[in-house]
C-alpha cells in the first residue's frame, strides 16, 4: 500500500466523509485497485484527492441505492471519460446527457439490442465462437497453452466487427492482436495515465503518440463504413445498417456521418474489451472451483451430449441459467467496467447526509459494492449461488451494478450477456481446463479490468468425462448421454 495522508475534511462541506491525498504516491498504474484500498482502510465513502483534484467515491449499498434515483442523479462525463472522448466524441456511451445525438442514437439503436434482436446476432457470435474453439483445438494438440484474455479479447472484437458492423478483423488469424486493437489500447492507457499528470508537466510525446493512434482508429472505422456506404442497407439488421439507414423515430433524420463514426468507435471499444474481460475472470474463477467448473459442464452436457460440435439454438443459452449466474459472480468480484459517475441535478444530500452542490460528481466504485455486507460475510468468496432467483429477489436490487444504472446504463448487457454465456458453456462442454502454472490473479487496468498473464492448458473431453453422478439431494439420473 502507498502511503496516504489523512487530511482534516473542510469545513462545512463533505460531513463526515474521509478525504485522502494520495498526491505524494499518485495514482500509480491500478488507480482502481488503489482506490478499492482506500475503502478497506476508510469505509465505503471518501475523497480522494489528487493534486488538490478531489472525486468522491461511494460503493456504500445505500448511497449507491440513492444516487440511482434518476429524478436526482443523471451520468456524469467525468475526466475519464471526457478524455475518452478525445476519440469516441459524442459517441453514446461519452456524450453528455444533452447533447442531442445521445437522445437520437439511444432511439435509433435501441431496438438493435432488444433482447429478441440477440436472434439475429446469434449465428454470427456461434461463427466467432468456433473460430476460438479451432484456435484451442489447435493449442490443446500441441499441448500449448492459451493466453485467456488474448483470445477472448480477439473474440469479441471479431463478433462486434461482424455482428455490429459486417466487418471481419480475422483476428485468430493474426499472432499479435489486430493494429486496431493496439491502437485502441493504448488510447485507453493514454486516458488513464492522463488522469494521474503532475499540472505542469510536459506531455507532448505521449499527446503526439495518442494523436497517431486515435487518426488509426478513425481510419479503420472509416474502412468499416466506407465498405458498406453506397450499397442499399434497407435489409441491413446490424447496428451500421440502423445508423446508416434508421430514421429516427420522432422526427424521420438519420445520424450525421462524423457521429456515425463515433458511434462505431464506441461500439468497437465498449463492445469488446468489457466482454472479453468477463469471460476472462469467469475461466480464471472456473479453473480454481473445480466443483463449479463441473455443476457448469453438467449444465452444458444436459443440453448437448456428448456431441462432438453442439450446435447451440438461440432457446439454449436462456437455458444456461448456471452458467450465467457464473458470469454474473465473476462481475460481481471484477466488474470489468469498475466505476461509473453520476453527478447531482440540483442541490441535494446524498443518502440524507452528505452535501452535495448542483453538478457535483460521485463516481460509484463497483468492485466494492459488490463486496459491501448486503453480500454476506465472506465477499471475497467465488460462490455462484449468489445469483439463484431467490438470493436474487432477496437483496436490494441496486446492490449489483456491472452494467452501471439508469438511461445511461449499458445497452450492450443482453448482447454482451449472450455471447459470453454461449462461449463459456461451448468451452466447458468441450474442454478441461488446466491451471498448469498455479495461476496467480493478477488484475490489470486499462480503463477496464482483466486477468493479466492467465493462460489454461486444455484436453478434450471424453464421453466418460460426461458421466455425471447425481447432484446431492436429488435422485435425477446423469445428464449425459
Ligand atoms: C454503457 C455501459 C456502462 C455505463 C457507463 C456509465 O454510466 O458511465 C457500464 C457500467 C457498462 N456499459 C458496462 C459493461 C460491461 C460489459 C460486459 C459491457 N458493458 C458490454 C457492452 C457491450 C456493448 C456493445 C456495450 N457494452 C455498449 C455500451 C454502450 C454503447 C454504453 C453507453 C450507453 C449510453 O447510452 O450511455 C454502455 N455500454 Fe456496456
Amino acid at each position: 500500500m502507498p502511503p496516504t495522508a489523512l487530511r482534516p475534511e473542510p469545513a462545512g462541506t463533505l460531513t463526515g466523509v474521509p478525504v485522502v491525498d494520495i498526491t505524494a504516491s499518485g495514482p500509480g498504474r491500478t488507480p482502481i485497485q488503489q482506490t478499492m484500498e482506500l475503502m478497506r482502510e476508510h469505509g465505503p465513502v471518501l475523497v480522494r484527492r489528487l493534486h488538490g483534484r478531489d472525486v468522491m467515491f461511494v460503493a456504500d449499498a445505500d448511497l449507491v441505492a440513492d444516487l440511482a434515483d434518476e429524478e436526482r442523479f443523471a451520468k456524469h462525463v467525468g475526466p475519464a471519460l471526457r478524455n475518452v472522448r478525445e476519440f469516441a466524441a459524442d459517441g453514446l456511451f461519452t456524450a453528455y446527457n444533452d447533447e442531442p445525438n445521445w437522445a437520437k442514437a439511444h432511439d435509433i439503436l435501441m431496438p438493435a439490442f432488444a433482447l429478441g434482436s440477440m436472434r439475429t446476432y446469434h449465428p454470427v457470435m456461434l461463427k466467432v465462437a468456433r473460430r476460438l474453439i479451432d484456435a484451442w483445438d489447435r493449442a490443446a494438440r500441441a499441448g500449448r497453452p492459451v493466453d485467456v484474455p488474448d483470445d477472448m479479447t480477439r473474440m469479441t472484437l471479431d463478433t462486434i466487427g461482424l455482428a455490429g458492423f459486417g466487418y471481419d478483423f480475422g483476428s485468430f488469424e493474426r499472432a499479435e492482436p489486430h493494429p486496431f486493437v493496439e491502437s485502441m489500447v493504448r488510447c485507453l492507457e493514454w486516458s488513464m495515465a492522463r488522469l494521474a499528470r503532475t499540472p505542469g508537466t510536459d506531455h507532448s510525446a505521449a499527446d503526439a503518440a495518442f494523436r497517431k493512434d486515435a487518426d488509426h482508429l478513425a481510419r479503420v472505422v472509416d474502412d468499416v463504413i466506407a465498405a458498406r456506404t453506397g450499397t442499399d442497407q434497407s435489409g441491413a439488421e446490424d447496428l451500421l445498417g440502423l445508423m446508416l439507414s434508421a430514421p429516427h423515430p420522432a422526427d424521420g433524420t438519420t445520424l450525421d456521418a462524423a457521429n456515425i463514426r463515433n458511434q462505431v468507435i464506441t461500439f468497437l471499444i465498449a463492445g469488446h474489451e468489457t466482454t472479453s474481460g468477463a469471460m476472462s475472470f469467469a475461466l480464471h474463477y472456473l479453473a480454481k472451483h473445480p466443483a463449479v467448473l463441473r455443476l457448469v459442464q453438467r449444465e452444458a452436457d444436459a443440453l448437448w451430449g456428448d456431441t462432438a460440435d453442439p450446435e447451440p439454438s438461440y432457446e439454449d443459452i436462456g437455458r444456461l441459467t448456471y452458467t450465467r449466474q457464473v458470469l454474473n459472480e465473476a462481475l460481481r468480484l471484477w466488474p470489468t467496467a469498475a466505476a461509473f459517475s453520476r453527478h447531482a441535478r440540483e442541490d441535494t444530500l446524498l443518502g440524507g447526509r452528505i452535501p452535495l452542490r448542483a453538478g457535483q460528481a460521485v463516481t460509484v466504485l463497483a468492485p466494492m459494492l459488490h463486496r459491501q455486507p448486503v453480500w454476506g460475510d465472506n465477499p471475497e468468496l467465488f460462490d455462484p449461488e449468489r445469483f439463484t432467483p431467490e438470493a436474487e429477489a432477496a437483496r436490494p436490487v441496486h446492490a449489483f451494478k456491472p452494467f452501471g444504472t439508469g438511461e445511461r446504463a449499458c445497452i450492450g448487457r443482453q448482447f454482451a450477456l449472450h455471447e459470453a454465456t454461449m462461449l463459456l458453456a461451448l468451452l466447458v462442454h468441450r474442454y478441461r481446463l488446466h491451471d498448469h502454472a498455479g495461476y496467480r490473479l493478477t488484475v490489470k487496468e486499462t480503463l477496464t479490468l482483466k486477468p493479466e498473464g492467465f493462460t489454461l492448458t486444455l484436453t478434450p473431453r471424453t464421453p466418460a468425462d460426461r458421466v455425471h453422478a447425481p447432484l446431492p439431494g436429488t435422485a435425477t439420473a446423469p445428464a449425459a448421454g
